[in-house]
């Protein structure tokens, strides 16, 4: 907003020094009521104040941010970030990428922003995407593929998101069939795949990756607060999101090239061995309704196969997973 554009200009000129309520209403043109709702929705952005009595207030952190500098800086890729759009705020950076992807975006570009307005889940839900505290990216695959295989770079991208996190937080996140990554059995990564193809060969795939980096437990919406969390909240302490992102892509590019020459068995490997839900009893809730049995595994293609009590086994090309305890 306008206001808290003001309000960060005069934390800008101010340096070292501090600024009274009455002093920020007056630049601001509002009340010190505002003011204070204003300097609370900055620190739910990631500004860290310091308030003394009688004096007012001093910006002493100021978030760190997902410029293509702060990225680029100590890249260790050959493709995958080296080409990087940045927006401070977008309605979905999927959106961008299907823009990019048409006009011809280089292999490996990522777009990614500070907030999203419409970030997007699978089948049109919402994904919860506040300024400065996740990482909300999209990047460009040109893989030499037949359609059908589109589904396997999910899997492919969930083993490098958790390989990331493990090596930043020390956490041991899981994966939930398709693409939730999940730690202490709450979300803390989604990914929707998108694939734009031309008959029967993909042109691009956009991969879009959600990672909930340093939201406070409250900081999120009610509707999630039982099912969301963060790296902040779970490993108790502050994440670089650049340095994560860079994670990320070194794993994926590793992956993806591995994928690409041996394929999908080595990574089918690796993502069963961070899969949460095989062995167990689950429900798969799909869009012609519900399959109770237990988790056997994936095949070659990705798709999850559940064996039913009466012992038939189902292929499940897409659902929500529960386990069912
Ligand atoms: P999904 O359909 O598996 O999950 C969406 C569901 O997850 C929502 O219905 C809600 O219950 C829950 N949810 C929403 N926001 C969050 C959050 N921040 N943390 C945890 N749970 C949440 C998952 O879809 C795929 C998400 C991909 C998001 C990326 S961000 C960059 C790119 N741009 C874009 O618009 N989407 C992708």
């Amino acid at each position: 907003s306008e206001i808290r554009k003001r309000l960060i200009e005069a934390f800008t000129n101010a340096g070292d020094e501090y600024l009274s309520g009455q002093f920020l209403a007056e630049i601001a043109g509002c009340s010190r009521t505002a003011i204070w709702k204003h300097i609370e929705e900055l620190r739910k952005e990631g500004f860290v104040f310091e308030a003394v009595k009688k004096k007012g207030y001093k910006i002493v952190q100021a978030p760190e941010n997902v410029t293509a500098d702060e990225i680029s800086f100590g890249l260790k890729t050959d493709f995958i970030g080296r080409g990087i759009h940045y927006e401070e705020e977008v309605d979905s950076t999927q959106k961008i990428a299907h823009r990019l992807a048409t006009e011809g975006a280089a292999e490996g570009t990522v777009i990614v922003a500070e907030e999203q307005l419409l970030g997007r889940g699978r089948l049109d839900r919402k994904w919860h995407s506040p300024k400065y505290s996740g990482i909300w990216m999209s990047i460009i695959l040109r893989p030499n593929l037949p359609m059908q295989k589109a589904p396997q770079l999910t899997l492919v991208t969930a083993v490098a998101v958790v390989q990331a996190i493990e090596e930043v937080t020390g956490l041991l996140p899981q994966i939930k069939w398709p693409n939730d990554i999940l730690i202490s059995g709450k979300k803390v990564t989604g990914i929707l795949t998108e694939m734009q193809a031309d008959a029967d060969r993909i042109n691009a795939i956009i991969v879009g990756i959600g990672i909930n980096v340093n939201q406070k437990r409250d900081d999120f919406p009610e509707e999630i607060q039982q099912i969301a969390t963060s790296l902040a909240a779970e490993s108790g302490q502050n994440i670089s999101r650049a340095r994560l992102m860079q994670e990320v892509f070194a794993r994926l590019e590793k992956l993806y090239q591995t994928y690409l020459k041996d394929g999908f068995f080595p990574i089918k490997l690796l993502w069963e061995s961070y899969a949460l839900s095989i062995g167990k009893e689950i429900i798969a809730r799909t869009v012609t309704g519900d399959i109770y049995g237990k988790a056997l595994g994936i095949t070659e293609d990705g798709v999850l196969n559940i064996q039913q009590a009466d012992g038939e086994i189902r292929q499940v090309y897409s659902a929500d997973i529960f386990i069912n305890e």
